[in-house]
């Protein structure tokens, strides 16, 4: 509503804020464009065509930061769905995100919307399942995930020939092994120069997810710090902020490409490290012809279903206010961004 004085019209945006293992969450429960009916694909396809303005506002500067991801809360097609989700970064839409994920059941518990059990949850990419369990934490029965190639050569332009594996968690990953890498808060510059560097040389030499999309997050694999986990990472994502969380759709990635090397068992838990020491616990099943299974994405690995355990934390309850007389009302085009002009 316009100010009848000044004239200035201010557009206020609701929000619930979270973090998971460390990673931020950013849920729109009001002021959201309307996306119209449909499937969360539908929707997000509206929504990363004509809304990047509105996705800025909600997650970059000076609202938010680089490493903010931010959900849209949506009503489901589903009758026993309890939501449709759309995620997004500094750079557009997410196709999946498991530390999101975390993040919206917790906000949805404190929204009084649900109070345990298990919750079926639309996504882009598919439908998702997650559970509160009795020790805080939830449970994500992701996206069926798999390997897509192993030992991928790449050469950078300042870190050499390295390999990789190249796998799909819910997002596309490669995924490099490297026991001798330091990981961990003072290195985060060298990791960001080295993991962006193995992006452009991706994209530069035509290497993609099976189904043609980009490999847009590059995580790295070194020796934990923590007495329970068996690795710990780094992961660079689309917009070039790292995740401070394992990265669960980058742990289900991992979680693929160890059960296709035959190094993790159905069942058995594998628990992943962070850059700042947090920890995810995942597990998988094989798939069945039950789950919904992709056929654009082929792969040397089998089909597993990977279930991520982590925990989340509410941090605020916030109206953001976007005055129309504000330059940077929307943030501002970063260099990274696909929309720079
Ligand atoms: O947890 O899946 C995840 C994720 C993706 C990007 C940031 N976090």
């Amino acid at each position: 509503m316009a100010n009848p004085k000044s004239g200035r019209i201010l557009d206020r945006i609701v929000v619930l804020d979270s973090h998971t293992e460390g990673e931020p969450t950013r849920v729109v429960v009001n002021g959201a464009p309307d996306l119209g009916a449909g499937t969360a694909r539908d929707r997000a396809r509206r929504f990363a065509s004509a809304h990047r303005a509105f996705m800025r506002s909600v997650v970059t500067e000076p609202r938010g930061h680089d490493a903010v991801v931010g959900a849209l809360l949506l009503e489901p097609t589903s009758a026993d769905a309890v939501a449709q989700v759309i995620f997004f970064n500094n750079v557009g839409c997410l196709h999946m995100c498991v530390h999101g994920t975390i993040g919206v059941a917790e906000t949805l518990v404190h929204l009084g919307r649900i109070d345990g059990g298990r919750h079926r949850l639309e996504t882009p990419v598919g439908d998702v399942w997650f559970e509160l369990l009795s020790d805080g934490r939830v449970a994500v029965d992701n996206v069926p995930s798999r390997r897509a190639q192993s030992r991928v050569e790449v050469t950078t332009e300042r870190h050499g020939t390295l390999r990789g594996d190249v796998a799909w968690g819910g997002n596309w990953f490669f995924l490099i092994d490297d026991p001798r890498a330091r990981i961990g808060p003072q290195e985060i510059e060298a990791l960001t120069d080295l993991t962006w560097d193995i992006r452009q040389s991706l994209r530069r030499s035509g290497v993609t997810g099976s189904d043609g999309l980009e490999i847009d997050h590059v995580e790295v694999f070194g020796r934990p710090d923590n007495d329970g986990a068996m690795s710990k990472n780094f992961v660079l994502c689309p917009g070039k902020a790292w995740d401070r969380s394992p990265c669960g759709t980058g742990t289900s990635a991992k979680t693929a490409c160890l059960a296709a090397a035959g190094k993790l068992e159905p069942g058995e838990s594998f628990v992943q490290e962070s850059t700042i020491g947090s920890c995810f616990e995942a597990s998988y099943r094989n798939a069945t012809v039950d789950d919904e299974l992709p056929e654009s994405i082929t792969g040397d690995g089998p089909w597993i279903v990977p279930t991520i355990r982590g925990r989340a934390y509410m941090t605020g309850e916030t109206t953001l206010l976007l005055d129309s007389a504000d330059p940077f009302r929307c943030g501002f085009v970063s260099d990274r961004d696909p929309e720079r002009p």
